[in-house]
């Protein structure tokens, strides 16, 4: 089998994605995401200017081969443009592979080690009362494990806790909304909320909080003791994750399960915090850390370690992504959970899917390759629309994380 032409498609139904198809001399065809959020075109060029030329007429089963020859080939090695389009490469040629298998992808990893894939999905509120009753919303819809955010008193307005947070896209305007953050009102409010969702919902529920990096090593030590007591199943992102050894001081001062690696994009960023246990999930996923290739790399060596996963799945994850991601999942041995923020209507009518989701568990179906697919036609009629995450400021105007 040859390698005869490769597309790469932008589309924006509610939000921007990158996808690439890749089309073969036998018929068979394979679509992978390579969306990155806020720099999608900067992908594009890399995809369309410098590997795509180098496909045609390879063959695309020796999937590791070309995974190596874009890694370690180009020189310049690593980071989020670059390890994005390996990823929608990549994840193109295991769809083509488990298509001419007539299998399932999952199938090809080693078969099902699980019947479904439990997941997690996101409730929010601007104040404790609406976050409460959001959760409750989410627990009668079937879920059984929700990450709650809430506004912060003081703050305008917070990531991931008002309409906004829906489509993460910027303001209409051309200039990513910037938000304001102080971390002391935030961890003076937070324990607050786990108090009402637990007094509200019992133990049973598994509940998760993202903080969004935004924390130091102290500090984040100082909210995971303070949220002991409401047994999170995690606590995410708490501090920016460049200084590794940072989670050493964390990990000394609390029980509160850790999770990392949305915007790590190989396995070395996670290198030293699974080797020396400083967080208990993995959170980098398909279209982020390189590919299946080199994200099931990361699922062994975490393994390893007792480190389980949980592949980031927020809306800017296309459904393709999420496919890829859920063969992973019901495969691989040390599974945790797979995010699912869910999509707006338009999104999966662009991206027919063979995944499922039902009582709180995702599967990916039966359907050959990853199981899902790009509609080409009705792509077309979303045009790319430039947008931005927001950025965060203190309250003096210092630039900060989020
Ligand atoms: C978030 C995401 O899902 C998450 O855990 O952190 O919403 C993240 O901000 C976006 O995917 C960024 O593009
Ligand atoms: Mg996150």
């Amino acid at each position: 089998m040859k390698i005869t032409d490769v597309k790469i498609i932008v589309c924006s139904p509610g939000r921007n994605f990158v996808t690439v198809k890749i089309f073969t001399d036998e018929g068979l065809t394979g679509v992978g995401d390579a969306t990155l959020n806020g720099r999608e075109k900067a992908v594009v060029a890399y995809l369309q200017e410098h590997l795509a030329p180098l496909l045609i007429g390879r063959d695309p089963s020796r999937i590791e081969d070309i995974w190596q020859y874009f890694y370690k080939g180009a020189y310049w090695r690593r980071g989020p443009v670059t390890m994005a389009a390996i990823a929608g490469i990549d994840t193109a040629l295991w769809d083509i592979k488990a298509k001419a298998a007539n299998m399932p992808l999952y199938q090809l990893f080693g078969g099902a080690s699980r019947e479904k894939v439990l997941c997690y999905t996101h409730a929010q509120g601007t104040d404790i009362a609406e976050a409460v009753e959001a959760v409750g919303k989410r627990i009668e819809q079937g879920y059984k494990a929700i990450r709650v955010q809430v506004g912060i008193p003081g703050l305008p307005d917070v990531y991931g806790t008002g309409k906004k947070s829906v489509t993460n896209n910027a303001a209409d305007d051309a200039f990513p909304h910037e938000e304001v953050w102080s971390t002391s009102k935030y961890m003076r409010h937070i324990p607050k909320l786990f108090e009402a969702v637990r007094e509200a919902y019992g133990p049973d529920i598994e509940l998760l909080h993202d903080t969004h990096h935004r924390l130091t090593p102290i500090e984040a030590a100082r909210l995971g003791k303070d949220l002991e007591f409401a047994r999170l199943f995690w606590l995410e992102d708490t501090v920016a994750a460049e200084h590794q050894e940072g989670f050493r001081l964390i990990r000394k001062h609390t029980t509160t399960p850790l999770a990392v690696g949305e915007v790590f994009n190989t396995i070395w960023d996670a290198r030293l915090l699974i080797e020396e246990q400083l967080i208990d999930y993995i959170r980098t996923t398909t279209v982020h850390a390189g590919g299946i290739t080199a994200l099931r790399r990361i699922m062994d060596f975490a393994s390893v370690y007792n480190v389980r996963t949980a592949c980031h799945g927020a809306m800017d994850m296309s459904p393709i992504c999420l496919g890829a991601n859920l063969h992973l999942d019901l495969w691989v041995p040390n599974f945790g959970i797979q995010e699912y923020s869910g999509y707006l209507p338009e999104i999966l009518d662009v991206f027919p899917s063979a995944w499922s989701l039902s009582d709180g568990y995702l599967h990916p179906g039966e359907a050959t390759g990853h199981g899902v697919d790009i509609d080409e036609k009705l792509a077309e009629k979303y045009p790319y629309q430039r947008a931005y995450l927001p950025v965060n400021r203190l309250e003096d105007g210092t630039l900060w994380h989020w």
